[in-house]
Parts: structure tokens; C-alpha cells; sequence
């Protein structure tokens, strides 16, 4: 059955139509270049279409800041709404045919109808998210923390949340649950900070004996906030170590954000592949701290080196290598769906410049401790223009070959102002 399309196909086509001269043109020229490099483009472009991005349901709404949240107009109230606006990018942008749900944000009481819904968009879920960060009204306190809380009761809340999502996902399709917790202290001495890690693992092993066969924990390290002194799971060290000690099926999940400024995320990205314990990623880009800005807007740099680890690896074919690719960001300034359908962009560029790295020259320069043309090899894969070949990838799955104009002339973000009255809250915070 074809998906249900939210922008008009006729208009993909127009737009397309007056685009495909150019793009064929600059495909072959392309295609001429590659080929004295010996690559293939055609092979390129199937590896191109191959990547698939999964968005996070939190992140076609408006984000915001502690100081406040501006919403845009026609921003989803649901999380119906929500898969329709993940519909959008998936149809104009042709990366990102799964979403990343998060509880209970996304709660929805007939969940086999949530799950034909996406599916009906041609969307799958990929890792569910819990929240044990957040009060609701008349549970227990997670002020002083969740899975790591002092008290047995609070413990017990936050795991038998985890086991609700865990349902929830089996529901809906997804295999993996991401845990992140906020947990940790904000003043010297206020936590043991051994003893806390010691409760975490009793309560990680209560979560992980529930997952169901065939399924992935995540653990999402975080260097700080909400905590500002210590977080409980506050690098990838400790987070390996736990998902060595909880089981095969409890992997490392790393957030862009969530490192300090200067942090080799992509030696990180090298070292959880070597031992098997790369789960996934949040994607996103930073310039101070857990920024959540657009990928690739700050350091495309960057997360083309975290690419040339994962192509590599899958070159390879490194053991227990299925990283699940994931965005997590918030949107303060831009349009959501454009912000998520340039970042699903800037994830194809960064895994196709890694597919053009010459991994020979690269290994024969760093055998021979050439420094300089190991670095140069690597920097002639990153300064390639291979926009043809995304573009082409996108057109030949049903996309639009320039999405964002496209969604521009679709004028869905006016009309989802009017079909979308919000009650102006006011209120800050990421959601
Ligand atoms: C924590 C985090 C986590 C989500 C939340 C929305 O900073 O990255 O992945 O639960 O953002
Ligand atoms: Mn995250």
C-alpha cells in the first residue's frame, strides 16, 4: 500500500521537473570525476539511499531555553500530529523512514492505531525514550533523581516507567530502549558518588531482565545537566562500563551534546566499535554545551570523522557493528521539519564523503607514519562536492530534489496554522 503523502506528489514532481536538466548534468560530470578516482557513482548513490535516519518525535516541535520557548505556528499538539509532520521529511527528504518516540510525551491510548498511523506514513519506530526526568502529577519526586534514587520507592517508579515504554515500544514494532537519566548531584558531597552507580546497576539489571528477545538497551551518557556537579552517567567511560557489566544486548549511546567542548567524540565513536558496544547516536551539533543545535551547522567536520569510523567499520565488517542513527535537537529560531530535513542532509553528506575516503592511501600513509598525507587523504574525501549523487539518491526514492524549496511551496506550515490553533503557554524548556 503507497504511504499516505502530506505534500501534494504533483508539487514534488513541478519542482523536480525544473530541476532534473541540471542534476543530470552535474550527476554525470560526477560520475566522470569518480570514475578516474575509480568509483563507482552508481554504487555510491545506492550506498547514499541505504542510510536511514530516525527522527525524534520531540524535535518537530519548538524547542526552547530555560530563559524561554517560542513556538512556531502549526506546531504539532500530538503525537499524531507529530507523524505527520515526520511524514513530511520523510516524503520530501527520503532519509528518515523511522521516528524516535519518547514517553510519556507521546502517549496515545489505542497504540496499534499510533502504530498503523506511522505505518500508513511509511514510517517504523525505531528506540523508544523514558523519561524519568520529569514530575507528573502525583507520582514521586525525581528531584533527587530517578533509577539512582535514595529512596527504594522512587527507584521503583522510575524502573516500572521503563518497563511501561518497553511495552509500549513492543506495540508499536521498535527493538531498543534509550535510557538517559538526569541523575546526579549539584554540590560537592551532596551524593556517594559510588553508591549512586551502585543503584543505577541494581536498577539497570530490573530493566534490562525485561527486555524482550531481540532488543537493545541504550545508555546515554551525559557530562552534566540537569545535574551541575556531578551526573551519575556522565561520560562514555562509565556508560561502557555499565553496559559491559548489564549484558550482550546493553549498548553505549552517544549524544553529540553531551561531551565537553573539546571532546574526540569520534575516538569515542572508534573505541565503542572496537568492543562492540556501539548502540547508537544522537545527532546534533554544538558549539558550548548540549546545544541541540542542527547537525553538521557548527562542525560538519566532525561528524564526517565520526563517519569515516563508522564506514570503516563497516567495511570491515566489524563485529556486532548496528548502530542505530538517531537526531535529537531542538529548534529555538528555524522551522522544525526544514531543520531535520537539512541535518538528514548534512548525515547523507558526511557518510558519502566518508564513503570516498581511499582507505588504502589512508592505510599505507599511517603505516608509514606520513602524517601529513593521512590527514590530506582524508581532507580530499571531505572537500568533494558529491551533491549530485544526494540529490539523485533523493529524486530516485520519490523525494524532491530540493526538499526545503519544495516544502516552502507547499506553504504546510501556513496551513498547519490554522488547523493547528495553539494555546499560547508560555512557559520555557525544551518541550
Ligand atoms: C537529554 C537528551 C535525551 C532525551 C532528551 C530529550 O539531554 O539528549 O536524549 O531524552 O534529550
Ligand atoms: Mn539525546
Amino acid at each position: 500500500m503507497r504511504p499516505s503523502t502530506p505534500i501534494n506528489p504533483e508539487l514534488i514532481a513541478k519542482q523536480n521537473a525544473r530541476l532534473e536538466k541540471d542534476l543530470d548534468a552535474d550527476y554525470e560530470h560526477l560520475g566522470e570525476v569518480l570514475a578516474r578516482q575509480r568509483v563507482d557513482l552508481e554504487d555510491l548513490t545506492a550506498r547514499i539511499q541505504r542510510l536511514a535516519v530516525a527522527i525524534p518525535t520531540w524535535g518537530v516541535g519548538s524547542g526552547g531555553t530555560r530563559f524561554a520557548r517560542f513556538p512556531v505556528a502549526g506546531e504539532p499538539r500530538n503525537v499524531f500530529e507529530k507523524l505527520e509532520d515526520c511524514a513530511v521529511i520523510q516524503q520530501l527528504g527520503r532519509a528518515t523512514p523511522a521516528v524516535s518516540p519518547h514517553f510519556p510525551w507521546d502517549r496515545a491510548d489505542d497504540l496499534g492505531g499510533l502504530r498503523e498511523v506511522a505505518h500508513n506514513y511509511g514510517l517504523a519506530f525505531d528506540a523508544v525514550n523514558s523519561n524519568t526526568f520529569e514530575d507528573l502529577p502525583g507520582q514521586l519526586s525525581y528531584k533527587f533523581g530517578s533509577l539512582t534514587h535514595t529512596d527504594r520507592a522512587v527507584r521503583e517508579q522510575a524502573i516500572a516507567h521503563n518497563l511501561e515504554c518497553i511495552e509500549i515500544g513492543k506495540q508499536l514494532g521498535s527493538r531498543a530502549l534509550t535510557v538517559w537519566i538526569g541523575d546526579g548531584s549539584n554540590f560537592p558531597g551532596q551524593q556517594n558518588l559510588g553508591a549512586a552507580l551502585e543503584r543505577y546497576l541494581e536498577s539497570m539489571r530490573e530493566i534490562v531482565a525485561a527486555l524482550p528477545p531481540g532488543w537493545r538497551a541504550f545508555i546515554e551518557h551525559k557530562l552534566y545537566e540537569p545535574a551541575l556537579y556531578s551526573s551519575v552517567i556522565a561520560d562514555w567511560g562509565t556508560s561502557f562500563i555499565c553496559a559491559s557489566r548489564l549484558g550482550a544486548n546493553v549498548q553505549c549511546l552517544v549524544d553529540l551534546g553531551h561531551h565537553a567542548p573539546t571532546t574526540n567524540i569520534e575516538q569515542i565513536v572508534a573505541r565503542l566499535i572496537q568492543f562492540g558496544k556501539l548502540g547508537g547516536f544522537h545527532f546534533n551539533d554544538s558549539k558550548y554545551g548540549d546545544d541541540d543545535l542542527d547537525t553538521g551547522s557548527v562542525n560538519p567536520f566532525q561528524i564526517f570523522l565520526i563517519f569515516n569510523e563508522l564506514v570503516d567499520a563497516e567495511l570491515r565488517g566489524a563485529p556486532g557493528f548496528a548502530p542505530a542513527y538517531m537526531l535529537d535537537q531542538s529548534h529555538n529560531v528555524t522551522d522544525p521539519i526544514e531543520s531535520l530535513l537539512e541535518s538528514a542532509t548534512a548525515l547523507q553528506r558526511a557518510h558519502a564523503q566518508a564513503l570516498m575516503v581511499d582507505r588504502e592511501a589512508l592505510r599505507a600513509a599511517q603505516e608509514a607514519n606520513d602524517a601529513l598525507m593521512a590527514n590530506r587523504t582524508l581532507r580530499a574525501a571531505v572537500n568533494m562536492d558529491l551533491e549530485p549523487a544526494i540529490k539523485m539518491a533523493r529524486k530516485r526514492a520519490g523525494g524532491a530534489i530540493d526538499p526545503i524549496a519544495v516544502f516552502r511551496a507547499s506553504r504546510y506550515r501556513n496551513c498547519k496554522a490554522s488547523e493547528r490553533p495553539q494555546e499560547l503557554t508560555g512557559k520555557s524548556g525544551i518541550v
